[in-house]
């Protein structure tokens, strides 16, 4: 409950906002305009608590957090918002007094989707931590025009939609150009001297100018409110004739063009470099902005620029923002006048760097060619930040060519982010321990040899506030009606409903919060898919970004494996299943795309098969994002996390599965690892090879998958399914890609380089010990809630006081009101 809160207030001010925003009364207005008004509305009531946290941080001259990051996936923000100024209960009323129904109006605001997945929900969940826990902080990142797409699914295809999330407007956004900053692309460097001191000029350039956008990003109940910072571009000056008349025609066009290009849309690329030169420029855009602004910001009250980083963290997400370095470099050099030693130690002290992943194709690779047209100077700056960088290397392994060549930063031709990401931060932490340890003795082995003092772990986390207290109400009602609702500031709390998981009417209650969860989903794909699925059922759901190598396909593998079975047998014992898929493949990922379809087709097939009695049921849940993911994870029984060990770097939505008291069926990759370890080997499905076995075979050349297709009828009659028509019988080629990408057709060709047919029986055993498990009502409510009461660990404002401890150094500060 809210104190201060005044519900007549907040009624007097949604009523007024219909009317001055539509004019319109109240019962005029459509659902759009009464989530229009309530969110003005609770912008209001937030507004003096964002000045006043900005005052605090001003007057206390703290030192501030800058998570630079290409992606913020933050999903809709009224409830969120609702929630954290601890007004939910009072807001409900005011709506339903006025004659709205607040779910309703919630579902209105589109979600803000300026990311691709884990990645950018990673970043949207530390920003609520930060605030939470009360520590000064931006998020700084683009204002995509169109964000992730919409997907749709047409004929069992996924279609890309533009996601027109700013169509109505963005109700919580505040435009500031009074902090407008230029950015400059392309030109040449000219060295001009100046008594007898060279300075590198750009010349011949285009301007873009970045005009910030600021979110508040409130934290709960504390009255600290942070900023997500997002900049749009414009162009300098709009087309004129005067540049016409000065002959700078196309010129002015260019730049118009560059700034309408720049924010347009966000690459739908998870785990994959693509190499497009408008990807560089968004990087530089909002990088270049973010920093001059830091910049400015610190020397309105600073004199001594050599102590920037006593005041101000740069937390790189992943590679994408590592043009900060040299951005920093040519800032504190050219125009602060730093020399460049000076400038090196202010920057190597400003900088920490996340890495998310060990897929060789999402490793950023700039050709030299396009780096250095794009960003002249800045590319003149990498070359120095490298030359220097080897003489270390040589001056500590003397001779020794290979590792000269193989750290090398500009290398064949391409300047390699990642290794100028390590050379010049001071932090370089993985995502979870085992994927940390990973990166320190293979991917990173020769970084982690030369500077192992920069390398740590930081084990991600996610925000209990919105993935149980606003997604699962009934659940976060019932764990506070058991033990009080510290947990909600302070998961580790959450271990006090240990004690519950023996209690037979615990398990009850229990069982039937996740019963009316499940109707509730159960609710969401009638409408949407026009299925009808069985809440008895077990909800046994994958819902994540399409890679291969988190092994979609190695599920409806089994899925068509034990429909098989069940054609054979239909008396066969089994429990009914619902299998839930969601998952957006990248728009150039065909393989990703033909899974979809294999999925969809498999589901035709299955869902309209009345010979097998509704055991089994497939659903394909279109456009999964962070609303309806709310509703899937605390309906969820079986949490499927099944990539190739050594793959996932930690995951995120397994752990919001343990949460809302889902099961994990999983490998032991990433974060799942300590998960197992929270929980308990024996509450979690664990199966499949370890990523050593996984590493192993891989510098070794791969295994045989003909041997399994040759010696395993039931995995060859799955197969051969994929080519004979069995589910398109109009085109039984359709899925030949997919039977070829497991089946070394060609010997010279890799096959199943994630290791589908070798875990497959090890994957189908976990499904049959769940099977047996889920027949044991009171085994499985209990294993429920002890993975909901082990869940502690894993919040992020764990996550985030532990990057405070290790890496930021930053003081908690309190707001009073
Ligand atoms: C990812 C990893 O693949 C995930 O395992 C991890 O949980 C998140 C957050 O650390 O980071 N790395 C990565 O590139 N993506 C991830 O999800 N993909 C995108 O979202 C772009
Ligand atoms: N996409 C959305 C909408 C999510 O909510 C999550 C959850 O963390 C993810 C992607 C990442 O899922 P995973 O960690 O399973 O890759």
């Amino acid at each position: 409950m809210n104190k201060g809160f005044d519900k007549a207030t907040f009624k007097r001010s949604v009523i007024d906002n219909v009317k001055n925003m539509f004019r319109r009364t109240i019962d005029e207005a459509t659902p759009q305009q009464v989530f229009q008004a309530v969110a003005f509305a609770v912008k209001d009531v937030i507004i003096d608590e964002w000045i006043a946290s900005h005052k605090e941080y001003e007057k206390k001259d703290v030192k501030t957090v800058y998570y630079l990051s290409m992606e913020f996936l933050m999903g809709r923000a009224l409830g969120n918002n609702i929630i954290n100024i601890c007004a939910h209960d009072e807001i409900k009323e005011v709506l339903d007094e006025l004659g709205f129904d607040l779910n309703m109006i919630e579902d209105q605001e589109p979600d803000a989707a300026l990311g691709n997945g884990g990645l950018g929900r990673l970043a949207a969940c530390f920003l609520d931590s930060l605030a939470t826990l009360g520590y000064p902080a931006y998020g700084c990142g683009i204002r995509y025009r169109y964000g992730m797409f919409k997907q749709k699914i047409e004929n069992g295809y996924q279609i890309e939609v533009p996601d027109e999330w700013l169509k109505d407007g963005n109700p919580f956004e505040i435009r500031r150009p009074e902090y407008a900053q230029e950015v400059k692309f392309g030109g040449y460097v000219r060295i001009e001297n100046v008594g007898g001191v060279n300075h590198f000029v750009q010349d011949g350039y285009q301007t873009v100018r970045a005009v910030p956008y600021d979110l508040p990003v409130i934290g709960y109940g504390n009255n600290v409110v942070n900023t997500l910072r997002i900049w749009d571009a414009e162009p300098v000056n709009t087309f004129n004739l005067d540049s016409f008349d000065r002959g700078d025609y196309q010129k002015a066009v260019e730049q118009e063009n560059l700034a309408k290009t720049i924010v347009e849309v966000l690459y739908p690329n998870d785990n994959h470099y693509a190499g497009k030169e408008l990807r560089l420029k968004q990087q530089y855009f909002f990088i270049s902005a973010s920093v001059q602004r830091a910049i400015t910001k610190y020397k309105e009250k600073h004199e001594d620029i050599r102590k920037f980083h006593e005041k101000v963290v740069f937390q790189l997400n992943d590679t994408h923002p590592t043009v900060a370095i040299p951005e920093l470099m040519r800032i504190l050099l050219d125009e602060e006048g730093l020399t460049w030693e000076e400038a090196w130690d202010v920057t190597t002290r400003t900088c920490a760097y996340t890495n998310h992943t060990i897929m060789s194709e999402a490793l950023e690779k700039w050709p030299i060619e396009l780096f250095s047209r794009l960003l002249p100077r800045i590319y003149q700056i990498v070359e120095e930040i490298n030359r220097r960088f080897q003489n270390q290397i040589q001056s500590m392994y003397p001779g020794n060519q290979d590792k000269l060549r193989s750290m090398s930063i500009i290398y064949d031709g391409q300047v390699k982010m990642a290794y100028m990401a390590i050379a010049a931060s001071f932090s370089v932490n993985g995502v979870a321990r085992l994927h940390t340890e990973i990166l320190k003795n293979q991917e990173l082995k020769d970084f982690y040899q030369m500077m192992p003092e920069k390398f740590n772990n930081k084990t991600n986390g996610i925000t209990q506030r919105r993935f149980l207290l606003h997604g699962n109400p009934l659940l976060a009602d019932w764990v506070t009606s058991k033990i009080g609702d510290e947990w909600i500031t302070d998961l580790p709390h959450i271990k006090k409903l240990e004690i519950y998981a023996d209690d037979e009417k615990c398990q009850q209650e229990f069982l039937n919060i996740k019963y009316q969860n499940k109707i509730r989903l159960a609710k969401y794909i009638k409408e949407h898919n026009g299925i009808d699925v069985d809440p008895r059922s077990i909800f046994d759901v994958q819902v994540k970004r399409l890679h291969e190598y988190k092994r979609q396909l190695m599920n409806i593998l089994h899925v068509m494996y034990l429909y098989n079975q069940l054609k054979d047998n239909p008396e066969m014992d089994m429990v009914p299943r619902t299998f839930i898929f969601g998952a957006k493949a990248a728009a150039g990922y065909k393989r990703a795309k033909l899974t979809i379809k294999l999925i969809n087709s498999v589901a035709d097939v299955i869902n309209n098969d009345k010979s097998i009695g509704g055991k089994i049921k497939v659903v394909f849940i279109e456009n999964y994002r962070v609303s309806n993911a709310e509703l899937i994870f605390a309906a969820a029984d079986v949490s499927e996390q099944i990539s190739t060990a050594s793959k996932e770097a930690s995951g995120t939505g397994n752990m919001k599965f343990m949460l809302n008291g889902a099961l994990t069926l999983g490998t032991m990759d990433g974060a799942n690892v300590e998960i197992v370890e929270e929980v308990g080997q024996e509450y979690a499905f664990i199966f499949g090879m370890s990523s050593d076995e996984v590493i192993n075979y891989e510098n070794n050349g791969g295994y045989y998958p003909m041997d399994i297709f040759n010696n395993d009828q039931e995995i060859r009659r799955v197969l051969m399914q994929l080519i004979n028509g069995y589910y398109a019988p109009d085109n039984p080629e359709l899925f030949r890609d997919i039977y070829n990408s497991l089946l070394n057709t060609k010997s010279s060709d890799k096959a199943d380089t994630y290791f589908i047919l070798k875990d497959f029986r090890s994957y189908a055993q976990a499904h049959e010990r769940v099977d047996q498990a889920f027949r044991n009502e009171k085994w499985w409510a209990k294993a429920a809630i002890l993975n909901i009461s082990g869940s502690g660990k894993f919040t992020s404002d764990r996550t985030i006081e532990e990057y405070v401890r290790d890496i930021w150094h930053l003081e908690k500060v309190t707001v009073e009101m």
